[in-house]
């Protein structure tokens, strides 16, 4: 990496540090966010991202099932759910409705399921081990990653069962790992303004912690660019860093930028996409004992996913097949969210980077630097 010049004291010192290998604290991922930078913070993540990854972008083949939208809870920035006494506006899935989903895929080379949706009152935690036991009937080599801990946390105080028990229970029915999703922001004050009434840090922490105790992994989110303040995302990645320090159960941490249409926080602008840069470059380096950022492209629309691989991201998520409502209703350029394995490989080439297939614990599946993109249409192995 080429000397900076011109840097204040304080940023030339977190400079040197990131550069040797040493964890920045609290007050200096501040002063990044508030005075580095894009180009500084960029070439600093890009140099911990290429340090654990080299050029190595990932992404997955899977699909998503959204068993409902009807949802206990009204989290404000929320465009999708609907309430229980509105569910005729919403959808309720079967399990056999969920099942003909998980057989559309047959015969197709997916490798992961990413189970998330609303919280609805009736269905339950024999419900949904219900759901896990004949997917893994059905196919037993798909991963199944399921449930946030929101709704986990209702899924367990409804049956009246311990973290543990709960989780030792659904883990047995087939659940492989978490997703990251319901963490939003973790500073109690914040939290209370924006989703008041589902679980908070605590209880989210302790879910994952759990998790990872019986030898799952999972990931964890961050939703920013709404009404935190810069200290609100950093209180909230320490946390998580604490976390990981002693469980090590955390694969990828994925910034969550907050999209604005028809949701009660509207009135909010959409920040800008050098603010949604900074966010990730900063993750990169902050988050120094997480594996894995991820930009989830739905979300970020596919443009900006590609900018995010030269600011510290090293994933990008997957194919996802159109399978996913949250962001096409909170206003993502991507109304029908699927790319082809082949728009994944060359979105990833055109950075730069070298793709590569994953399954969802980062097993490498395949290697794709070296293959034509136009072999990859025509050859049913590979898509
Ligand atoms: O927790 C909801 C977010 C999350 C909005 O683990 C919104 O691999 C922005 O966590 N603007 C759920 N964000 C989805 C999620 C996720 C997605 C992809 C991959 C993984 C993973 C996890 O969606 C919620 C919330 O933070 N969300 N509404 C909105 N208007
Ligand atoms: Fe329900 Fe999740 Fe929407 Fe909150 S974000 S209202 S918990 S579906």
């Amino acid at each position: 990496m080429t000397p900076a010049s011109n840097l204040s004291p304080e940023l030339e010192a977190i400079r040197e540090k990131v550069i040797a290998g040493t964890r920045i604290s609290d007050e200096e991922a501040l002063l990044l966010f508030e005075k580095a930078s894009l180009g500084l913070t960029g070439s600093l993540a890009n140099l911990v991202r290429e340090r654990k990854h080299g050029d190595t972008t990932y992404f997955n083949r899977n699909f998503h099932i959204e068993p409902t939208n009807v949802c206990v809870f009204s989290c404000n920035f929320c465009s999708y759910s609907r309430l229980y006494a509105h569910r005729d506006e919403g959808w309720e899935l079967s399990l056999e409705q969920m099942m003909n989903i998980v057989k559309s895929y047959d015969g197709k080379p997916v490798t992961e399921v990413h189970i998330v949706g609303g919280v609805h009152p009736k269905m339950n935690l024999e419900f949904f081990a219900e759901l896990l036991k004949k997917i893994k009937a059905h196919r037993p080599g798909l991963h199944i990653k399921g449930f946030t801990a929101v709704e986990l946390d209702y899924m367990f105080r409804k049956a009246k069962m311990s973290i543990e028990d709960g989780m030792k229970y659904l883990k047995e029915a087939g659940l492989d790992s978490l997703p990251g999703g319901g963490a939003e922001i973790f500073d109690p004050k914040i939290r209370q303004q924006i989703c008041a009434d589902k679980v908070d840090a605590e209880g989210w922490l302790q879910i994952h912690e759990t998790a990872h105790r019986l030898g799952m992994h999972s990931n964890a989110t961050l939703l920013y660019g709404h009404i935190e303040k810069y200290h609100h995302r950093i209180d909230h990645m320490r946390r998580l860093r604490e976390l990981q320090d002693s469980t090590g159960g955390f694969n990828t941490f994925i910034p969550l930028k907050f999209r604005n249409k028809d949701n009660d926080m509207s009135n909010i602008p959409e920040v800008s996409v050098a603010e949604d840069m900074k966010m990730y470059a900063i993750s990169r380096i902050y988050l120094d004992n997480f594996p894995h950022i991820k930009a989830y492209w739905p979300m970020l629309g596919r443009q900006n996913a590609q900018l995010t691989l030269s600011f510290g991201v090293n994933d990008i998520d997957g194919t996802i097949d159109d399978t996913t409502k949250i962001y096409s209703m909170a206003g993502s350029e991507e109304q029908n969210p699927a790319m082809s394995t082949a728009q994944l490989v060359t979105l990833i080439k055109q950075a730069k980077r070298k793709p590569v297939e994953r399954g969802t614990l980062y097993n490498v599946i395949k290697d794709y630097s070296s293959v034509d993109v136009n072999n990859i249409e025509t050859d049913p192995a590979l898509n």
